[in-house]
């Protein structure tokens, strides 16, 4: 019988003999020798130059390392390359599956691409449209380098103008070029020394983020804190935008890092040209970290070019808006102009991202005097306001053209979430004079808690996801978390007949968001978290289970003491930040986590610039005194950029009556 694997034996007049004694190989013998031999070669050099514990340790590896290291410095990519990028036509190249993200590729490029394939799937098989999902993929280089840990950094702040507390009257800001403009007080001199000893880690954990970037990055979108170099690919598009750099801006200021604000000052000066980007952004994230962070910085110092930029990357995304509707596409060339959807949303905008551009738009008219800004998102909110809502909920999608929902989705998380956050905060930031926003949000939470929130076998409030008008998954996500915050927010600001379920949801909705970090491995909370039979607060999914560096459960923690002064929420808080100093900090900066049920978990290596502008902004914020940005004068955008509250904040900084236009100056 004739053997599917070549045979070995060689017969001398019908009897075997012994293999041993031969004393040379087939042609084809030898063929297969030096095929394995390569393979193995190859396999070794691999290991050799991508695996972590290879580069770190042996003495006999240091110098492959070191070898390693110099062809490294002649040009990062050589050895690594790029990270993955849209084609022309906003594809992802073959080999990319649904629920992987690949190697060195950021998150959100993967969920893009996932959401992608959902929307192939359900045109193919008539599949529901599924929320994307994307897991995390460990990148080829995720050991930790040993950091320094921090220190009790705190620098006593200058005394004098506080630009960012309650005592500021009108006239005492200081504007362009003054130095008391970054003066900005944190703590009393007599605060706890061990509040103080916190907030001094915080702030030291700002610097070693900043200064990394700073380092290995400057003037890219992101930094990938683990390879050392510059997260390309990105929700920016391809372009160096300095998106670290502005989202971090006023947490610098906040903290008083004034060389780190005054050196990210100049670069948003000198190099931040959006109308010159030959690539697609997406409007929602642009806008809210950009004019967004841009605005702050211009309410907190008055320096006219943050206001000049905020108008310039602003008008970059006003094409965005042309469609029968005025309910804007989510992608924009600001070079070329042209707009478009999403590939995985179909022909619609999303609910979440044409519902968050209310605050920064209104504040750009109001500071510069032109309606334009104004206009368009009136235009929104009154197109939303106007349409019939089933089950008295908004959809995830709706379609720019006819102005109809698209799939009957509503989720308090991705695709929903901040849309109803900024219903509240536009009546907040409004003076709570915008009663259109409060009326639609009385209209929606009665439905949303009805609908949606949902009580664990042992008793754990959360928030679960509908599909026409069912339950569709007992499933939290970490986005949600905000929600805690927001109906505190709710509950001391409304007051009406539901501040006190109000109240008690924010409660017990932070409790279960800090319950999903208590219960991991890492302390961090996992991207989403179930309910279901023995499974409470926990990821099941291995996509469900990385640690992004997100902010909503801090963003939750701060509010909530603010409000409660309850000791619990600044513990939690601290355990949060041993928790980052612990897992996340590497020394090239801070990575995200792939898995958080891990004692010992890999790095995704991407420092995400809402770190900066986010989680440590309000993990800071935590430890600050009431003082510092008090909650009746300040409304922080969905990327905690604090903007003034009109007729009640002084550094509001309307435009002066003379200075008013009409559209056309835009
Ligand atoms: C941020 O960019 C914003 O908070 C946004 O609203 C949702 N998610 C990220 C951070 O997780």
């Amino acid at each position: 019988m004739t053997g599917i694997l070549p045979s070995y034996q060689r017969f001398v007049n019908g009897v075997p003999v012994p293999s041993i004694s031969r004393r040379s190989f087939r042609l084809r013998e030898k063929y297969l020798i030096v095929s394995v031999l390569l393979t193995f070669g190859i396999v070794w050099l691999g290991a050799l130059f991508y695996l972590p514990e290879f580069k770190s340790s042996t003495s006999v590896n240091d110098s492959v390392y070191n070898v390693y290291k110099r062809i490294q410095k002649a040009g990062p990519e050589l050895l690594m390359p790029p990270p993955l990028a849209q084609n022309e036509l906003g594809d992802f190249p073959a080999g990319a599956h649904h629920g992987e993200s690949l190697d060195g590729e950021d998150p959100h490029v993967a969920e893009d691409r996932n959401r992608l394939r959902a929307k192939i799937e359900e045109d193919m098989g008539m599949k529901v449209l599924e929320r994307p999902q994307f897991e995390a993929v460990p990148s080829a280089s995720s050991s930790k380098g040993t950091s320094k840990r921090p220190v009790d950094a705190l620098e006593e702040p200058a005394a004098g103008n506080n630009a960012a507390s309650k005592s500021v009257s009108p006239s005492e800001p200081k504007l362009e070029g003054s130095e008391n403009q970054y003066a900005v007080v944190a703590l009393s001199s007599n605060a706890d020394p061990d509040v103080k000893h916190k907030l001094g880690v915080v702030k030291e954990m700002m610097r070693h983020a900043w200064n990394n970037y700073k380092l290995y990055a400057w003037g890219k979108n992101e930094l990938k804190p683990i390879s050392k170099r510059a997260h390309l690919s990105s929700v920016f598009g391809n372009g160096e935008l300095g998106a670290t750099i502005v989202d971090g801006l006023d947490t610098l200021y906040l903290m008083g890092l004034r060389d780190e604000f005054r050196e990210g000052r100049e670069w948003v000066a000198e190099h931040l040209h959006i109308g010159e980007l030959d690539s697609e952004l997406s409007v929602f994230e642009t806008n809210i970290r950009f004019v967004g962070g841009l605005l702050s910085c211009y309410s907190l110092t008055g320096d006219s070019i943050f206001k000049d930029k905020a108008v310039e990357v602003a008008d970059a995304l006003l094409p965005a808006f042309e469609t029968p509707t005025g309910l804007p596409y989510a992608l924009i060339n600001p070079s070329t102009k042209a707009s478009r959807q999403y590939h995985w949303a179909g022909p619609n905008s999303i609910l979440s991202e044409i519902g968050t551009l209310d605050l920064e738009f209104k504040y750009l008219s109001d500071i510069t005097g032109k309606d334009v800004y104004r206009k368009k998102v009136e235009r929104i909110r009154d197109a939303l306001n106007n349409i019939e809502k089933p089950s008295g909920l908004y959809p995830n999608f709706i379609n720019p053209r006819t102005g109809q929902w698209g799939q009957r989705h509503m989720s308090l998380g991705a695709l929903g979430d901040s849309f109803y956050e900024y219903l509240l905060k536009a009546w907040l930031m409004s003076g709570q004079t915008d009663e259109q926003a409060r009326a639609m949000f009385d209209e929606a939470m009665p439905a949303a808690l009805d609908k949606m929130l949902r009580v664990s076998p042992s008793g754990l409030s959360y928030l679960a996801e509908m599909k026409y008008g069912r339950i569709l998954e007992e499933k939290m996500d970490h986005l949600s978390c905000f929600a805690g915050g927001m109906f505190g927010l709710a509950s001391t600001t409304l007051e009406n007949t539901l501040s006190e379920r109000y109240m008690d949801v924010a409660k017990k909705l932070t409790h279960t968001c800090h319950e999903s970090y208590a219960r991991s491995e890492t302390k961090l909370g996992p991207e989403a978290f179930r309910f279901s039979g023995a499974v409470e607060a926990r990821a099941q999914k291995s996509n469900e289970k990385v640690y992004l560096l997100r902010p909503e459960t801090f963003e939750s923690y701060f509010i909530m003491w603010r409000l409660t002064k309850d000791q619990k929420y600044r513990d939690w808080g601290w355990e949060a930040v041993q928790a980052l100093e612990k897992h996340c900090r590497v020394e090239g900066g801070y990575t995200g986590l792939v898995n958080v049920y891990h004692n010992k978990p890999q790095g995704d290596d991407v420092q995400q610039s809402f770190f900066l502008a986010e989680t440590l902004k309000y993990l800071y914020l935590l430890f600050a005194d009431d003082s510092l940005l008090p909650l009746d004068e300040w409304v922080f955008n969905t990327e905690a950029h604090p903007l003034p509250v009109r007729n009640k904040n002084p550094l509001y900084r309307p435009a002066l009556t003379g200075e008013l236009s009409d559209d056309n100056q835009v």
